[in-house]
């Protein structure tokens, strides 16, 4: 067969190579490695993209280089950067990640409470500098035990995390939109009176306009200065800079960060503090999950193509064709 009758994927992003292996099995296969080489694609090579695997990237200035896109698999269970909307209304499904993710980033969660209430990192630096030798036993940090845990958005994620903390005999209470049928957690409608009643904040939500600088000022103070806040869910959904304030003025306890609002940027005024824990956005980075993931884009891609279905389309375009 001629290569032109191949459909063609285009991916943008350095993906793990099985994912290009993978593709080339069924398709040809355009690689952009940075989003700057999207434009040196002539016209012509854009109009023979029919497929799209992208690490959570496709605005609709994106999109619309691509007359003839039938799909957007997207890597990541967030797809805050995918313009869904915009591809739904062009016929266009969009995939991402879901599920496979959810015990590492549960996971991470956990470390990220435990090293941010356990002061693990001021602790490490404490032994390292010798001060254990010249100033004796560190100084005492909170148990985790017992502890009330609010979680923003019970979801996959939510709930695994939920699942996890009742090993440490955590009460487990939460807030989203909606009240979930199933779940025996203490439901609050009322973030703001959840953040008070609660000695720690997850914060697990999507981002996007709807969730934008949702944990603000006044959900900050209400969770006060002997309060945590974790965040693994987007920077975008923490107002950023009033929390290094709340921080500052130890109106807040301590946080745990895996997010940013302008990633791979983070407030300098962080790095000193003793009472936060920072990562760069490695809650689902092992090797194992995200080779779980890089698999889940591949199929989706392969399963629409040979049969018109994909395995986890957006809640946006279940009901277009295929999904
Ligand atoms: P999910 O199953 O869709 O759960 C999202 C939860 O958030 C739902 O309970 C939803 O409930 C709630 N929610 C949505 N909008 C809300 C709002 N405006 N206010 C309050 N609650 C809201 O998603 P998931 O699979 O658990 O993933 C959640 C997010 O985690 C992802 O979208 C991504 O941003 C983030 N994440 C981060 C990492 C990382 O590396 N740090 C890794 C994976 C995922 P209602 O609809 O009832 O409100
Ligand atoms: C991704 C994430 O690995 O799934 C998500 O929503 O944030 C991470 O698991 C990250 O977005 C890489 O693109």
């Amino acid at each position: 067969m001629s290569t032109d009758t191949i459909t063609k994927i285009l991916t943008i992003g350095t993906f793990f190579p099985s994912v290009n292996s993978d593709l080339q099995k069924s398709f040809t296969v355009v690689e952009c490695p940075n989003r700057t080489d999207v434009e040196k694609l002539s016209p012509e090579q854009c109009n023979e993209i029919e497929g799209l695997a992208t690490f959570g990237w496709a605005p609709a200035d994106l999109i619309e280089k691509f007359p003839n896109l039938k799909l957007i698999s997207s890597f990541g269970v967030g797809y805050d950067g995918v313009d869904a909307d915009h591809a739904t209304s062009n016929g266009i499904l969009v995939t991402h990640t879901p599920d496979v993710l959810n015990d590492d980033v549960a996971n991470t969660t956990i470390v990220l409470i435990l090293a941010t209430m356990r002061r693990i990192i001021a602790q490490d630096k404490y032994l390292r500098e010798g001060r254990w030798v010249t100033e004796g036993n560190a100084p005492l940090t909170k148990s985790i035990r017992g502890k009330k845990v609010g979680i923003v958005g019970l979801g996959r994620i939510g709930d695994a995390i939920a699942e996890k903390l009742s090993v440490f005999q955590c009460e487990t209470v939460y807030h989203s939109r909606n009240e979930k049928p199933d779940v025996t957690y203490r439901y609050y409608e009322n973030l703001i009176e959840m953040a008070h009643d609660c000695d720690v904040l997850v914060v697990i939500t999507p981002g996007g306009p709807a969730t934008n600088k949702l944990i603000n000022r006044d959900v900050m103070n209400a969770l006060g200065s002997e309060g945590t806040l974790i965040n693994v869910a987007r920077g975008t959904v923490v107002d950023e800079s009033e929390m290094v304030k709340a921080l500052q003025d130890g109106r807040l306890g301590a946080a745990g960060l895996d997010v940013f609002e302008d990633e791979p940027n983070v407030p300098e005024e962080l790095f000193s503090m003793e009472n936060v824990v920072l990562t760069p956005h490695v809650a689902s980075a092992t090797w194992e999950t995200r080779q779980a993931m890089s698999d889940l884009v591949v199929e989706n891609l392969v399963s629409y193509f040979s049969n018109g279905t994909v395995e986890t389309p957006v809640p946006e375009c279940v009901d277009l064709h295929g999904a």
